[in-house]
């Protein structure tokens, strides 16, 4: 069910000069970048997200500390920890999400296929449900 996925992002360096991790469109992402945040100075045990987005895919890292990212299809939940810069998680359209931060100076950066859309949120879970069983997304068909 899960299309959502990690990618292991290609990096360069070594032990000596530190190291350098990257993704190029087409090459290691699949939808051209309009919009970039990051999240930042969050209390550890902060729970955000709690939503889902009818059209939007992003792709989140956390280039230092740990957040764990759970994604919902409305009838199974998968945990994913982001605990080094060389993990990025690609979290498609549809899929509720909520993030945990475990350690503290934890950021989580995000590239967005979209503009920032308020109407694009479906911000309460009994909702998010009802799109799933009317079909609103074909998980299946995705990527
Ligand atoms: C997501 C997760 C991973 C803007 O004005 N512009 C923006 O680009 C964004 C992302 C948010 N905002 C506003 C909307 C709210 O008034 O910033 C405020 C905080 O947003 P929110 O409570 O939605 O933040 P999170 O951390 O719960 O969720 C964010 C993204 O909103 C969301 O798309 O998938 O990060």
């Amino acid at each position: 069910m899960d299309k959502n996925h990690l990618i292991y992002l290609r990096t360069e360096g070594s032990a000596e000069r530190g190291y350098l991790s990257f993704f190029e469109l087409n090459r290691d992402l699949q939808f051209p970048i309009k919009r970039v945040y990051y999240i930042y100075d969050v209390p550890v045990g902060i729970k955000r997200g709690m939503h889902a987005h009818k059209k939007l895919q992003q792709l989140l890292w956390c280039p230092c500390g740990e957040i764990e990212i759970v994604v919902d299809d409305g009838k199974e939940r998968v945990s994913y920890l982001l605990d080094s810069p060389k993990k990025a998680l690609l979290v498609l359209n549809g899929y509720w999400r909520e993030m945990y931060w475990k350690k503290e100076g934890s950021v989580l950066c995000v590239v967005a296929s979209d503009y920032y859309d308020e109407t694009d949120y479906i911000r309460d879970y009994n909702e998010f449900l009802k799109y799933v069983e009317e079909g609103y997304w074909d998980h299946e068909d995705q990527l």
